[in-house]
């Protein structure tokens, strides 16, 4: 018997997913075949330790599934060793920090403030708190990474290890170059690839595993898999990434949400994924131009990857208010800070969009610039309730023209 209130509100957030336009450039949608693993009947399953070495009777055919995912991830990035356990990216870190440190150590990584993540060292996180948090910044002209600055701070400060890997970047990051700087620091390289993980996958971003001693990702960003991390690592480093997401921080591994990985690397295995990647960059190339052409900056003036970050303040709106209206007419998006922004993190003079999810449902250029002008007119007729009505319904009848329909549309009612 199924709760009606709950599944009520899974039908209303299905329904959500179907008829908004998706920016959120964390966020993908997932082929049926990722939900049907990652809601299967494996969540009944214990299965503490690794394949071949469980605390646990009965796991032979879970060992299977955490091998194939295992053999996917490798096969995928070229890399030595894998842990497909962890059940976020930021329980991905932590094991790493624990496996690489000790309390008290130093380590460089990127600030939030200028795209980075609450685990590359920020002083509210168990990063900031455990560990002696050094951060870099962009550029204040450029708003890029800049490494000659970071090589200095790095010369400096004599960090036991560099983080690097970004939340809100929308620009390449030099591997080999912060490996470069790594090496004549002795420091570890840490690549936390989560944003940017479907790129480095296709070759559309140079990959981190020729260079970091440790890569972590979530597999639910542009990778198009269930929510979870995962841990690549040099052959060298094996075991103390093992131990340290089991037993270090991790009880039982979520079998289902493996299975969901394993059927997510399968799907990036593919040619259709690389052709995907390719399109979700030329995408954000024409909803970036755009927005220029409307008379909005994008910082850093434009974009690499998946992602762009907004400034609004040439159209006297706030990150809030932006996200706020584009909200009501059913474009879902975050309000973000952009480099020195004068306004609080909870109010933002920024949005950041991606293009992922979109792409996954099929828009290709035309669609994201049609969602470019759609956006620029919610914020330069934010004041007319008519206007937004409008925006609304043609918001509607694009993504009716693109549907997810993964179940059939009654199913969770
Ligand atoms: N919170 C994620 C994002 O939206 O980028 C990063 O983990």
């Amino acid at each position: 018997m199924r709760d009606q209130r709950l599944f009520k509100a899974i039908d209303k957030e299905y329904q959500r997913q179907r008829h908004n336009i998706e920016l959120i450039a964390s966020e993908n949608y997932v082929s049926k075949a990722v939900l049907e693993a990652t809601g299967s009947i494996l969540t009944n399953k214990y299965a503490e330790g690794y394949p071949n070495a469980r605390y646990y009777g009965g796991c032979s055919y879970v060992d299977e599934v955490e091998d194939i995912a295992r053999d996917y991830l490798k096969e995928l990035f070229g890399a030595e060793h894998v842990n497909v356990q962890p059940h976020s990216g930021s329980q991905a870190n932590m094991a790493v920090y624990m496996a690489f440190l000790k309390p008290g150590d130093k380590i460089l990584g990127m600030s939030l403030k200028s795209g980075g993540h609450l685990t590359h060292g920020y002083k509210l996180n168990f990063s900031g708190g455990l560990y002696e948090a050094i951060t870099y910044d962009v550029d204040e002209k450029t708003e890029m990474l800049d490494l000659d600055m970071i090589r200095n701070i790095a010369l400096k400060e004599r960090p036991k290890m560099i983080v690097c890997g970004a939340s809100a970047y929308a620009r390449s990051i030099d591997f080999k170059g912060f490996r470069d700087i790594a090496d004549e620091v002795g420091a570890y390289l840490f690549v936390d690839m989560a944003h940017i993980a479907g790129l480095c996958a296709t070759g559309a971003h140079m990959s981190p595993i020729p260079y970091a001693d440790v890569v972590t990702s979530t597999t639910h960003k542009t990778l198009r898999g269930p929510r979870g991390g995962i841990i690549l690592c040099k052959e060298q480093y094996a075991k103390a990434i093992d131990k340290s997401v089991f037993p270090g921080s991790q009880g039982g591994p979520l079998m289902h949400v493996i299975a969901g990985k394993a059927q997510c690397f399968y799907e990036a295995l593919q040619p259709s994924y690389t052709e995907y990647i390719d399109q979700v960059v030329k995408n954000a190339k024409a909803l970036g131009e755009t927005l220029v052409d409307g008379g909005l900056r994008l910082v850093s003036g434009g974009t690499d990857n998946h992602l762009l970050l907004v400034d609004l303040r040439n159209l006297g709106v706030t990150g809030k208010e932006a996200e706020e209206l584009l909200d009501e007419v059913d474009i879902t998006c975050n309000k973000n800070t952009i480099p020195n922004d004068p306004q609080k993190a909870n109010i933002a003079s920024g949005i950041r969009l991606g293009t992922p999810a979109m792409t996954t449902r099929g828009f290709k250029e035309a669609e994201f610039r049609k969602v470019g002008e759609l956006i620029l007119q919610v914020l330069k007729y934010k004041d007319d309730q008519r206007m937004l009505r409008m925006i609304k319904e043609e918001v509607r009848k694009l993504t009716s023209a693109f549907d997810y329909r993964p179940v059939s549309e009654d199913y969770y009612e």
